[in-house]
């Protein structure tokens, strides 16, 4: 005998989203916003329930995912940014601050908030992340967003 099994499946269709895009590093989180988008269209999502929200930098990830999780328009929230190491401790606060908020957020609120926030040592190493050799972690981002939102609906449903 055992229990039941809750897994999110992989389908978009009706499902609300709210993509957060930062603008620094653009070259590489444009990509990485193509991607979440292939991944919800291919996923059978409907554009028009995607939502597009630019920040500066990631440090604004935060405080904006903190408005629109409390705003209850939507099922998941896809965080897309790039923080690159540079000569001096910026990055760890920068990368610090957006993965350690993010994840208050989504602890606070319990909507599925997406980590599509690459933190890497060079810039090749974000652009192989960005749609090169290594793939396309907004792709991922929105995949796991898109399973996340499923299988906390049917947690919701189960309870
Ligand atoms: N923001 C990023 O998204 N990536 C970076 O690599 C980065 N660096 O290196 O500085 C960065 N800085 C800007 C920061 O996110 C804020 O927008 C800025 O400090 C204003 O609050």
């Amino acid at each position: 005998m055992s229990g039941k099994t809750f897994e999110g499946t992989l389908g978009a269709q009706g499902l609300r989203f709210a993509l957060v895009v930062a603008r620094f590093n653009s070259f590489v989180t444009d990509r990485l916003l193509s991607g979440a988008q292939d991944a919800i269209a291919r996923s059978g999502g409907g554009m028009d329930l995607v939502d597009l929200v630019r920040i500066p930098g990631s440090w604004e990830f935060p405080v904006t995912v903190r408005a629109l999780a409390k705003s209850g328009k939507y099922d998941a929230i896809v965080c897309l940014g790039a923080v690159i190491r540079g000569d001096t401790p910026h990055f760890d606060y920068v990368a610090g601050q957006a993965a350690s908020g993010i994840a208050s957020v989504a602890n606070e609120t319990g909507l599925p908030i997406a980590f599509g926030v690459l933190t890497t040592n060079t810039f090749e190493q974000a652009i192989d992340r960005a749609g090169g050799k290594a793939g396309n972690k907004g792709f991922d981002a929105a995949m796991t967003a898109i399973e996340m939102a499923n299988l906390l609906k049917q947690l919701q449903a189960n309870s």
